[in-house]
């Protein structure tokens, strides 16, 4: 099949999502056309099976605003076209969505049919989508999508709450591929962060405030207290600015290593014990699986789409949203003995595994037939 794919090449999950599934579609055999305007995070190596079409936004300073709906959707006409290709899949309804669209129809002129498929990952539907400013174009966009897929159980019942969906939503987890997590490479230079009996606690994000960010300074903070531990924090996001200030104020700077983004998450979560995220809602929470099949446990809040990915007393513990003092309760109890953190270990690694891309994979490609069907 030729497939184009439509993100954002940010460090976001959605971003991760879609460059992951496209490098995997292409060792199936499939060819995939990236389309957006920067190389994604992920895609280091481009093959004969992977394309990446940058999308240009002319800057004309008429406009206040560049119009980058249009370029994307010009940019998908001429690379369909130009290419074959057979199927588009968007991911994250603003704008992709309302972009594939317009292509769609702008093919149709041409007598090109091509069947869109849409995922949603989250925010495009519980923060930014349902915000009435924007609520019409991606109800309009979803019900248009020829196939319409969500992250999580949990966030196709928000999408069916918050819009008037007549599609029907079909739920593909995230998914992970162990293979690409080399779980016992050598170098995994767990002394270079912290002395042999302190714990190691991570944090990976985008730093907005939907993660708060504060909480997982906090959670470390009462744990610390207690017992040794560092605290890593992967990543950048407006919120990190004022995680640092709260670190000073708590006189724990020297207890916490701020990393940025990051590229080879895999190098620390393979000497991280214990993941924090304490987040205010997550459709999925794709870094927590990172961190589960790096065996890392996992304390979080059980909202959203957590509780389908960290599982009670097993691979971790939930609480519920802003109860910092049972999070790090929780988190001792498994920190505190080492039989314990083990086991939890254990279990967030083998946990996992359902998430294991050889599942999820075919389930694209059946609903990828299907929409090629629905022509
Ligand atoms: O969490 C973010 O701020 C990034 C966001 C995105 O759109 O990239 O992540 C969303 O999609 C991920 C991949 O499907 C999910 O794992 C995240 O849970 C989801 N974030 C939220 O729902 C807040």
């Amino acid at each position: 099949m030729k497939i184009a794919i439509v993100c954002y090449p940010t460090f976001g999950g959605s971003g991760v999502v879609a460059t992951e599934l496209g490098i995997a579609l292409a060792n199936r055999g499939h060819e995939v056309h990236f389309i957006t305007y920067r190389q994604p995070v992920r895609l280091e190596l481009l093959s004969n099976k992977i394309y990446f079409h940058e999308v240009h936004v002319p800057e004309y300073p008429l406009f206040h605003y560049q119009p980058y709906e249009l370029a994307l959707s010009s940019k998908l006409v001429d690379t369909i076209k130009l290419f074959g290709i057979e199927l588009l899949h968007v991911h994250y309804a603003i704008p992709h969505a309302y972009a594939g669209y317009m292509a769609k129809k702008m093919l149709e002129e041409e007598g090109i049919y091509i069947p869109m498929v849409t995922t949603l990952h989250g925010t495009d539907i519980t923060l930014v989508g349902k915000h009435p400013f924007y609520r019409p174009a991606v109800n309009f966009s979803i019900n248009q999508s020829d196939v319409v897929t969500s992250v999580s159980q949990n966030l196709k019942e928000s999408t069916l709450e918050l819009f008037d969906i007549k599609k029907e939503i079909e739920v593909i987890p995230n998914f992970i591929d162990k293979r690409k997590y080399s779980m016992n490479f050598t170098d995994c230079q767990r002394s270079l962060m912290a002395s042999e009996d302190e714990k190691i606690i991570t944090h990976i994000s985008n730093f907005r405030k939907v993660k708060r960010i504060p909480d997982v300074i906090h959670i470390f903070n009462k744990i610390q207290k207690q017992i040794p531990a560092k605290l890593i924090m992967v990543g950048e996001g407006p919120e990190k600015e004022g995680a640092e200030r709260l670190c000073e104020e708590l006189g724990i700077v020297n207890k916490v290593i701020f990393l940025g983004n990051s590229n080879e998450i895999d190098r620390i979560l393979c000497f991280s014990d214990l993941f924090l995220l304490p987040s205010e809602t997550e459709s999925f929470g794709l870094a927590a699986l990172e961190a589960m099949i790096n065996r890392v446990a996992i304390i979080s809040s059980n909202t959203g789409g957590i509780p389908e990915v960290n599982r009670q007393g097993v691979t971790g513990y939930l609480s519920d949203v802003g109860n910092v003092e049972e999070m790090a309760e929780n988190a001792l109890k498994i920190l505190s003995d080492d039989r314990t953190l083990e086991k939890f270990k254990d279990n967030a690694a083998k946990a996992a595994m359902d998430f294991d891309i050889l599942k999820v994979l075919p389930l694209y490609e059946a609903i990828y037939e299907k929409a090629l069907l629905a022509r």
